[in-house]
């Protein structure tokens, strides 16, 4: 194989200054991949996806191919235009490596499309480049492939023509930097997520996804887009009408799509992106869609003569009851806002999404009446049950204070009124809330008992809610209030720690609290103040000598530490109350001695697939899920 230096320049002043930015990215590599974690290092990998996105978005690519090695490395192929590689008249250098080692490769060569870009999205390959062991990159263009090496960001040899091609496209593995990077593995299920959203949202696109760690393939192909979305996020749920509204359509320059269904359930579950970007945050984009549906749904309720007088209408919380929606908007140049860059800011899409989906909307409910009339009747009905739950509300907040301080009976509280050094362990039934009583420290630790099963809030408006007496016991004594009405500023303990029995009904009774705190409390899970203690399964006795194990491993390992299981009795925990109190302090409740999982969920796609697994009737799923996923696992207090 012909093997030639592309003709540039040798190297000189303008390489150092490639250098020294290269060391600015790797001595501060969170401001630019916002963390050294496993998501700063799956950061890496959307960037390098998103760059040939860009180039789906141009209408140049078809086909994208991600693999992760077994050297820890991970190669992202595309079929679009390739890299450019002729000579940067600025830089005099070959284009490709200046993407490489300086700029975003969409801002100089204004590709004059939307790009994936703002905020921490869109910082450029070079900076994976930067804080990766060793880069390279592969570019079949003008008849010929081009293949240069980078380590740590410097390139190690001049571009060099590897051969001919007959195709076009651009091919980037690289090998996170270990030294820079906390965590260097790659999780195949946070890629798999990521390459499956960006095939509903570019339709037509395939993307092939190989972990040659474990042989795994999948594709990613979903011809009908969003509209495909909508349908899998709905796909357990009873849905009102089929297929989705659809509507694909432009405003000046940006461009809308939106595909929307409702279920006959209570919850809400919309997604917005901006080029591509999960906008969890929402903006102006979500703001458009929710006016247009408030006021389209009102005028044809008024105009059919649902309301009464003039004042009767149904609100923004109303209409979205049951709602699934997709939102993907194109911006030629957005404003990401926020911490976490994840809103939208240009003021004008707002008005564009809404003039689009009013249109829209209001020509499908003429077209189908009938879908119109249930779609009004179950808003009216949400309004109604909005209204019984005020007033329930009302009632708990009267009655717990003619109950004293508004606390429930069951709650042993602790004595320090500071809310930021004290938990509350939520146990289930009244024998293991005993015993956490006892094990307690009651200076910080205060202990609410569940007794029997609480209500499946998926499955309830908020007024059945509110009539259940272990939520209300629950809503009391977190402090800041359910629903529409929350005040995180009132929350009564900054640690709520969920203590349940390694069984069935404990991981129901788990999964029915998380469900709870997700869908009415969201706060309390957005600001990482839910924990669940992690009880051991095992106790181990040789002589003296005491150990505890938390999962079957573990015991293994014990026993193979005593020596064998000579004079070794095992114990196996079925449920918290088969310890005692000073056990359970030493295991599961002491700061300092217990390990706590902090639930944390992400984004809305990830939520809806946890609740569908959380409410499934399989019980393995469920709990395998718990563990690998739903749960991130932070080990605290060790
Ligand atoms: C700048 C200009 C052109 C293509 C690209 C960049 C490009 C970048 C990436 C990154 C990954 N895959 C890519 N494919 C293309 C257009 C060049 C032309 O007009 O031929």
């Amino acid at each position: 194989m012909a093997q030639q230096a592309v003709d540039a320049p040798a190297y000189d002043a303008s390489s150092i200054q490639v250098l020294e930015g290269l060391s600015a990215v790797r001595r501060r590599p969170g401001m630019y991949i916002g963390s050294t974690d496993a998501r700063g290092l799956h950061h890496l990998v959307t960037e390098v996806v998103d760059n040939s996105i860009d180039e789906v978005l141009a209408g140049a690519c078809t086909e994208i191919a991600v693999t992760l090695h077994p050297d820890g490395s991970c190669s992202v192929r595309d079929n679009g235009r390739g890299i450019p590689v002729e000579v940067h008249p600025k830089y005099n250098r070959p284009t490709l490596e200046i993407v490489m080692t300086v700029l975003h490769a969409g801002s100089k060569f204004d590709r004059n499309t939307y790009k994936v870009s703002g905020g921490l999205h869109g910082v450029g390959v070079h900076v994976v480049n930067a804080l990766s062991e060793w880069l390279e990159v592969r570019v079949c263009r003008n008849g010929q492939e081009y293949f240069q090496r980078y380590e740590r960001g410097a390139p190690v040899a001049p571009l060099r023509i590897d051969g001919t091609a007959d195709r076009t496209g651009t091919e980037t593995r690289f090998k996170p930097d270990a030294t820079i990077l906390e965590t260097t593995a790659f999780d195949r299920e946070t890629i798999a997520r990521r390459l499956k959203e960006l095939s509903f949202l570019n339709a037509g696109v395939t993307i092939h996804f190989r972990d040659e760690r474990n042989g795994s393939y999948e594709t990613f192909h979903h011809a009908g887009g969003i509209t495909e979305f909508v349908e899998d996020l709905n796909q357990a749920s009873n849905v009102l009408f089929k297929p989705p509204i659809y509507l694909h359509t432009k405003r000046d320059s940006t461009d809308i799509e939106v595909a929307l269904q409702y279920n006959d359930g209570y919850n809400e579950s919309s997604i917005a992106f901006v080029n591509n970007i999960n906008t969890v945050d929402g903006g102006t984009h979500v703001v458009g869609l929710r006016a247009a549906l408030t006021r389209t749904l009102n005028d044809y309720a008024r105009g059919r003569g649902f309301f009464k007088g003039d004042k009767e209408g149904l609100s923004g919380e109303d209409v979205r009851e049951g709602l699934t929606s997709v939102l993907s908007v194109k911006v030629l140049e957005p404003q990401f806002e926020g911490q976490t860059k994840a809103r939208l800011g240009n003021s004008e899409v707002k008005g564009q999404v809404e003039s689009a989906v009013n249109e829209k909307l209001a020509e499908y409910l003429e077209e189908h009446p009938t879908t119109g009339q249930s779609l009004v009747l179950k808003a009216v009905q949400a309004s109604q049950a909005r209204e019984a739950a005020r007033k329930a509300r009302e009632l708990t907040r009267r009655k717990g204070l003619l109950e004293g301080g508004g606390l429930p009976g069951k709650l042993a509280d602790c004595h320090t009124r500071d809310p930021a050094e004290s938990e509350l362990f939520i146990v289930e039934g009244d024998s293991a809330g005993g015993t956490a009583k006892q094990g307690r420290d009651r200076e910080f630790q205060a202990v609410l008992p569940l007794r029997g099963k609480i209500l499946n809030v998926e499955k309830a408006r908020l007024d059945k809610m509110l009539e259940n007496e272990q939520i209300r016991a629950l809503i009391m004594a977190i402090g800041i209030g359910i629903g529409d009405e929350q005040d995180m500023s009132s929350l009564r303990y900054h640690k709520i720690i969920l203590m349940t029995d390694a069984d069935v009904d404990g991981a129901h009774i788990r999964t029915l609290l998380l469900t709870l705190f997700y869908r009415k409390m969201p706060g309390l899970i957005g600001e990482g103040r839910v924990y669940i203690a992690q009880a051991p399964l095992y106790r181990l006795q040789k002589g003296a000598r005491v150990r505890y194990a938390y999962s079957d491993e573990e015991r293994d390992r014990e026993v193979t530490e005593f020596g064998g299981m000579k004079g070794v009795t095992i114990q196996r925990y079925k449920g918290l109350g088969e310890m005692n109190s000073d056990q359970l302090a030493e295991t599961t409740m002491r700061p300092g001695a217990r390990t706590l999982l902090k639930v944390t969920v992400d984004d809305a796609v990830r939520a809806n697939e946890l609740f569908q697994i959380l409410m499934g009737e399989e019980v393995e799923p469920r709990r395998l899920y718990i563990q690998d996923h739903a749960v991130e696992v932070t080990n605290l207090d060790i």
